[in-house]
């Protein structure tokens, strides 16, 4: 179940590695756009699906499920895709199903795709939680350890083997997590038969969402040329007015290739151009890449057109590809954080991919209502809690310049287990994977390795050192956080983060019904962090849950004047603190979300300050009042843009 073994921990690094990401993995992970040499072809919709039910879950496996049609080898039932399976059914027992799940679609290829030689036809998966393996017409094309990333295979030779036939795609998802997946977890069967029915069993998990699971983002297949543009890293930087592009182009499949690089104004316009493989782009009056709320125009992307002519022994080529290009920097220093050289504060939310029936299946009505809610509240930023979300959610976020901390699935580690070479080899591959997918965003300007973490444990010293040292070699040109909740003293990660960022639920699950205890809390909290590391400091979770509809004054926990209160309170302390080191707030959540059943959690956890349906809560009016009277003092907003306005 686990990936290859690495050849040691201490690999030599690039210098300027961003630009060598590719030299930890063996390809690049480019988002798959159509152009003039390229098609896309979506396969979303309904797949057939069956969940292997045998006891050890390894029928499919014996019966070698993925030889013939799945409706063949038993019962199926439709299945969308992209969708988690587990809320589509009144199937309890699917609901909570642990095991290997199967899915599989019938394809029909286009002729063309077939007769050409000279096209490369790629199977891309956006993400499926969490081990999948796929096969193509019965002959397995990739396997790949963990959710939330994508994985791809060439597939065009298996085709080709019998044009007359169909492609069947059979993709098997195994949701069971261990001390080495990330996030981890772990199995436990109790064989009292006295009081558990016979194999029963139980998967502990240490965080807090529900383990939603299937194919969770859209199925492709897409061309490109054999001869083919394989990555692009771009690196950003300005002086005055003039903006700098560094770039470089990886080409596969070629014996021999020149490149055109041309970068494109948002009008279309060519404002610089290139023939070199690699290289610096100047832009002359450079329009740079703006948060909301921070310039009349945030979110500009210049587009940066790639064209390589190239011969292989088959043929000549020509491959287009185009990739958006924000241009900004980003830097720390003890107090601050800089977007552009100027201050920046963080007023924004986490998330989590979840909603109704998607469970955390991609959803485009969803990803645009959320959008339109973050702006409505004035939300500059957003945390990718607890897990890299959808490509197309970043590239939402470069177009609209909200500003994103990047988080990997390392949330839960927590079994002293977990620290052992195993788990951090596979955590320093999701690092690779997360910087090669996401190296490109401007809106990207922090990794997050990890949420809450057992930081407090001997070993977290060496794994969490390991592991930023690296994710900061791969990319040296953003920070590198992980989110701590655990004492200040005690805390084994913090000397080797850039910036501080804190969960604290004062009132809550400290001291809970006490509001006044926050002023003081918080300030010491604050304090004691920036005492001992004198570093910029993010509230990184605050927060509590309200029941929406329930209300008691004076205010009670779970109604909706306590959670307002919590949040009144906290960002009082908040604003004498960001006169002096902390850089930034991410309430805790921006929707209710889906959790496991436990009797904290009335179906779901109901910290959101919008219900799961995306309907305000009394605490969004608070935070829409504070987020625009902190982008009026903190921004450069035109004046059509002040708060109150009507967006
Ligand atoms: C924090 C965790 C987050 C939880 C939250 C809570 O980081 O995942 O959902 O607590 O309990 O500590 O609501």
């Amino acid at each position: 179940m686990l990936s290859p073994e690495r050849p040691g921990l201490f690999r030599v690094l690039c210098l300027f590695a961003l630009f060598e990401a590719g030299c930890l993995l063996d390809t690049g992970m480019l988002f798959p756009r159509e152009s003039s040499s390229r098609e896309v072809k979506e396969l979303s919709g309904l797949w057939s699906f069956r969940a292997d039910k045998s006891p050890d879950r390894n029928l499919g496996f014996d019966k070698a499920w993925y030889k013939s049609r799945l409706r063949e080898t038993g019962p199926v039932i439709d299945m969308p895709v992209p969708a988690s399976y587990n809320d589509i059914t009144q199937d309890p027992t699917l609901r909570d199903f642990i095991g290997w799940v199967w899915y599989e679609r019938e394809v029909v290829v286009p002729a063309r795709w077939i007769t050409d030689e000279g096209t490369r036809v790629v199977i891309r998966v956006g993400s499926a939680h969490y081990y999948s393996i796929v096969w193509v017409n019965g002959v397995k094309v990739t396997e790949h350890n963990g959710g939330h990333l994508p994985f791809e295979a060439e597939v065009g030779s298996l085709i080709r083997k019998d044009p007359t036939q169909p492609c069947r795609i059979t993709i098997a998802v195994n949701n069971t997590l261990t001390l080495e997946t990330l996030p981890p977890g772990s199995i436990q069967h109790i064989d009292d038969i006295t009081k558990y029915p016979k194999g029963f069993f139980v998967q502990n998990i240490y965080f807090d969402f529900f383990n939603y699971a299937g194919i969770h983002r859209p199925v492709l297949l897409y061309t490109t040329p054999t001869a083919y543009v394989d990555d692009i890293t771009v690196v950003t930087d300005f002086l005055d007015n003039t903006g700098r592009v560094n770039y470089k182009v990886s080409v596969q499949g070629a014996t021999t290739a020149t490149v055109k690089v041309t970068l494109m104004d948002k009008d279309g316009h060519c404002v610089a151009s290139s023939t070199e493989p690699f290289g610096v782009l100047k832009v002359v009056d450079v329009n740079l890449w703006w948060p909301y709320l921070m310039h009349e125009s945030p979110g500009y992307l210049y587009s940066m057109e790639v064209r390589l002519m190239a011969a292989n022994e088959r043929s000549t080529h020509e491959d287009v590809y185009t990739l958006p290009v924000g241009i900004r920097t980003v830097s720390v220093t003890s107090t601050q954080f800089l977007i552009n050289k100027k201050p920046f504060y963080f007023h924004g939310v986490n998330k989590h991919e979840d909603s109704d029936i998607r469970g955390k299946g991609f959803d485009w009505p969803l990803i645009v209502k959320d959008f339109n809610l973050l702006k409505w509240m004035g939300a500059n930023s957003f945390r990718t809690s607890h897990y890299p979300y959808a490509e197309e959610i970043l590239q939402m976020c470069d177009r609209h310049g909200i500003v994103v901390i990047d988080e990997c699935p390392g949330v839960g580690i927590k079994d002293i287990r977990s620290f052992r070479n195993a788990s951090l080899n596979h955590h320093l591959d999701v690092m690779d994977e997360l910087v090669r997918r996401d190296k490109n965003h401007a809106s990207v300007v922090m990794w997050s390795v990890a949420n809450e973490p057992a930081s407090e444990m001997p070993p977290a010293e060496f794994y969490f050192k390991t592991l930023i040292q690296h994710t900061k070699a791969l990319d040296p040109t953003r920070p590198v956080t992980y989110v701590s909740n655990s004492h200040y003293a005690r805390d084994k990660g913090a000397p080797y983060v850039d910036v501080i960022c804190i969960n604290s639920y004062f009132s809550w699950y400290h001291d809970p019904g006490h509001l006044e205890v926050i002023p003081l809390q918080l300030n010491t909290q604050f304090e004691n962090w920036y005492g001992k590391y004198q570093k910029p400091i993010i509230q990184s979770e605050y927060g509590a849950d309200a029941v929406p509809g329930l209300h008691s004054d004076p205010p009670m926990m779970f109604t909706e004047e306590y959670q307002k209160v919590v949040l009144q309170s906290c960002h009082d302390v908040f604003d004498q603190k960001r006169k002096q080191y902390l850089i930034g707030e991410l309430i805790w959540n921006f929707a209710d979300f889906m959790t496991v059943q436990g009797i904290t959690r009335v179906v779901g956890n109901k910290k959101g300050v919008f219900t799961r349906q995306r309907q305000p809560k009394a605490a969004a009016f608070i935070l829409k009042e504070r987020y625009w009277r902190l982008a009026n003092e903190t921004g450069r907003l035109p004046p059509w843009t002040k708060y109150p306005c009507s967006l």
